[in-house]
């Protein structure tokens, strides 16, 4: 790795470097074709440290940047800074729905069945009711979704603090990572200073209504600090961890900090 990115009056460079390669994220097969094409990046080379001669070199140089962006990444977040914030006039509506799979396939989750796991690095493993979320402070915030995909919408989000949430269950605050199960075999890991923001929301508002199917029934993590596939819907289960774990689109290729 050159070492000279380390240096903090490099930061704006490291910054503006980590968010190119963020939004240019792209699946495994793309990266792939990508190298294929002999198309490798003039800068890959210098910033990996690593001589790109062919594509076994270059996938793995893209593996150690990605690697690099979370470290950088994870380095360069300040857990006081916020994400702005906007007036309700500014909501995008109709706001967009995306997922994996199209609006038919959207999971239908039983509000009065519904208990949400939790498991790791907590004292209280008792799973919660839908109403006893409610019965946590709530706050309500008007922020913009950013998809790597290419678009962005404002939408306004109201539940609990997920680290009012995770104080409840007596989680280690120390430990490293949260990680989500969701009711559309959709999962995802965050790091810990994120889990904790201020503006980390367990979301199960949407817009002053209980959060809509589409949006994530009945409560999905938002997160106005990380991109829209780091934002999990549809959660079932939450575990604590010092085990790194990724998620469904980290898993094909996208970077996991996933700073927006
Ligand atoms: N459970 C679940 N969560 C998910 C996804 C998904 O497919 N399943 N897609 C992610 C992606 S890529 C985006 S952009 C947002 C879309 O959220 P929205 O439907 O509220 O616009 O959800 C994220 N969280
Ligand atoms: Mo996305």
């Amino acid at each position: 790795m050159n070492p000279f990115i380390w240096q903090r009056d490099n930061a704006d460079a490291v910054v503006s470097e980590a968010r190119k390669l963020v939004t240019r994220q792209l699946p495994l097969d793309a990266r792939r074709q990508f190298i294929r094409r002999g198309l490798t990046l003039g800068g890959l080379a210098l910033l990996s440290g690593c001589r790109i001669d062919d594509s076994a070199t270059a996938e793995a140089a893209l593996t150690r940047i990605s690697r690099f962006n979370d470290a950088a990444q994870g380095w360069l977040f300040d857990a006081s800074r916020l994400a702005p914030t906007y007036p309700d006039s500014m909501i995008t509506r109709p706001f967009p729905f995306n997922a994996f799979y199209g609006e038919s396939e959207i999971p239908r989750v039983d509000a009065g069945s519904y208990r949400l796991e939790v498991t790791g690095l907590v004292a209280d493993k008792r799973r919660w009711q839908l109403h006893e979320l409610r019965a946590l402070p709530q706050h309500s915030q008007v922020t913009r979704h950013i998809c790597v995909e290419g678009w962005s919408a404002i939408g306004k989000w109201g539940g609990p603090r997920f680290g009012d949430f995770l104080r409840a269950v007596g989680a280690d605050l120390s430990a490293r990572y949260v990680g989500f199960q969701c009711a559309d075999n959709y999962y995802t890991s965050i790091d810990m200073a994120t889990a904790l923001h201020p503006q980390t929301l367990l979301a199960i508002d949407w817009d002053g209504q209980p959060l809509p199917p589409r949006y994530g029934f009945p409560m999905k993590l938002r997160m106005p600090t990380k991109l829209g596939y780091k934002n999990p819907k549809h959660i079932t289960a939450i575990f604590v961890s010092n085990t790194y774990n990724r998620g469904y689109w980290e898993d094909q290729g996208y970077n996991w900090f996933g700073g927006s």
